[in-house]
């Protein structure tokens, strides 16, 4: 495959039809694929473990029968953990550590005032009971999504987390394991899927039903998300990973080559952005791509999604970037230039941002503190990095002294009557203190 990225200039006639085409992405999920899913869920719901342990066996190779456990108790949890190699172990720890810190900043605080007629009213802040966290299989072994996915419920208080995550051929990360073990969590259902997702959301003989299932997957565990919310809670769906990329043109190039391949090499789908005022500097970073490209691990990947989604964007005064950001709504954005906080006050939508020449967005994705659970595909317009926030709930309080419901409930009364719901009209009456 030969390597191009697609190069586009702000003042070009067809400019923003050709960013619309460049930032299209859109999960599709056919009809086939949503009625497997649907099967799968119905299964589960029906026959539980049997069923779970037929899919196990059919699409990951793992069969209880050949010595496998379904379930990984604190015991071999932790035992993954000590098996990693120190450094890992520290890393691991910083990075949970961190990004406690920033989300016991989230607690949101229950709160009550007494108004003007003497209501008590406020708001009390609970935990949920049960939370699920998916971790993918696959190829990469996702550690920091472990992290990320369980630390904003842990500082929320849910007391029960429980993670799963596919064990094909009965084999399975230490370090995800590892990442588990630094979270606090102490049971791992070894299972992935639709079928982990029905069983979570419903509950089998082994696994427990659970009020919320966060975390990343394929298009099989997205669907399955999808068909389960309702009866649980669930996170965002993610697209491919995104990073957009001002720069001044003052930041090495070689820098922002490899900070827009940090997202590519995710996946061939992943979108890879770089804005700038400096025509040469443009040049210059396309040249270090071509340089540092052979030398990636993932340059396959990399490649396929510079080629088919990356763009490098022409502007004539750098300040033009900003309207482009919010049109973007990127999932990560860095601004390599001298003074990222005067730009701060004009930009709306972002998941995350990464401030100046250092802050390179691999920080955010491992230990910085913040979530790298982000909104992408342009949804930073209106969902917010995941946090404690989602994994807290609001009840309200209402509490009427015998005048405070006697003076409301004249008010009831002629807004019920107005909607003709005379019970609710009568409840409030029956409190009017009368003269
Ligand atoms: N950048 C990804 C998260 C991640 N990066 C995990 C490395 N590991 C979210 O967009
Ligand atoms: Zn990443």
């Amino acid at each position: 495959m030969a390597f191009s990225i697609k190069k586009l200039s702000k003042s070009d006639t067809d400019f923003t039809t050709e960013l619309e085409k460049m930032l299209a992405w859109e999960s599709v999920s056919d009809g086939n694929m949503q009625k497997l899913v649907a099967d799968v869920i119905a299964d589960i719901r029906l026959n539980g473990d049997k069923a779970l342990l037929k899919y196990s066996e059919k699409f990951d190779r793992f069969s209880v029968s050949s010595g496998n456990e379904l379930v990984l108790g604190a015991e071999a949890i932790k035992a993954a953990f000590n098996r990693l190699p120190e450094e890992q172990q520290a890393a691991l720890r910083v990075s949970a550590q961190r990004v406690t810190a920033y989300h016991e900043k989230q607690l949101a605080k229950s709160w009550r005032y007494t108004d003007e007629t003497g209501v008590v009213l406020g708001q009390q802040v609970t935990a949920m009971d049960k939370v699920g966290i998916y971790v993918p299989g696959g190829v990469a072994p996702l550690a920091s999504s472990v992290i990320m996915n369980a630390m904003p419920a842990k500082v929320a208080g849910v007391q029960e987390v429980v993670m799963a995550t596919p064990a094909p051929d009965g084999k399975v990360s230490d370090f995800t394991l590892g990442a588990a073990y630094v979270v606090g969590i102490d049971k791992v259902f070894l299972i992935g899927g639709a079928q982990a997702i029905a069983a979570l959301a419903f509950g089998t003989e082994t696994v427990p039903a659970v009020d919320k299932i966060v975390g990343p997957g394929n298009a099989f565990v997205a669907t399955a998300k999808q068909q389960v919310f309702g009866k649980v809670g669930i996170d965002m769906i993610a697209g491919p990973s995104e990073i957009l990329v001002v720069c001044d043109g003052q930041t090495h190039p070689d820098w922002i080559a490899m900070d827009l391949f940090s997202q590519a090499e995710h996946s061939h789908d992943a979108q890879s952005i770089l804005i700038s005022q400096d025509a040469q500097f443009l040049d210059q970073v396309l040249a270090s791509i071509e340089k540092l490209l052979p030398t990636m691990e993932r340059k396959e990947t990399i490649e396929q999604s510079l080629n088919d989604r990356g763009l490098l964007i022409h502007v004539d005064q750098l300040e033009e970037a900003k309207e482009l950001i919010n049109i973007i709504a990127p999932e990560h954005l860095e601004l390599s230039i001298e003074d990222p906080e005067s730009w701060l006050q004009d930009i709306r939508h972002a998941g995350a941002i990464f401030m100046g020449r250092h802050t390179s967005e691999p920080l955010g994705d491992y230990c910085a503190g913040p979530n790298h659970v982000l909104p992408t595909s342009g949804t930073a317009r209106f969902f917010s990095p995941l946090g404690v926030y989602d994994f807290q709930k609001r009840s309200s309080i209402i509490g009427a002294s015998a005048l405070a419901a006697s003076e409301l409930g004249k008010v009831v009364s002629v807004l019920a009557r107005g909607e003709e719901l005379t019970a609710h009209a009568r409840s409030a009456e029956m409190r009017i203190i009368k003269p």
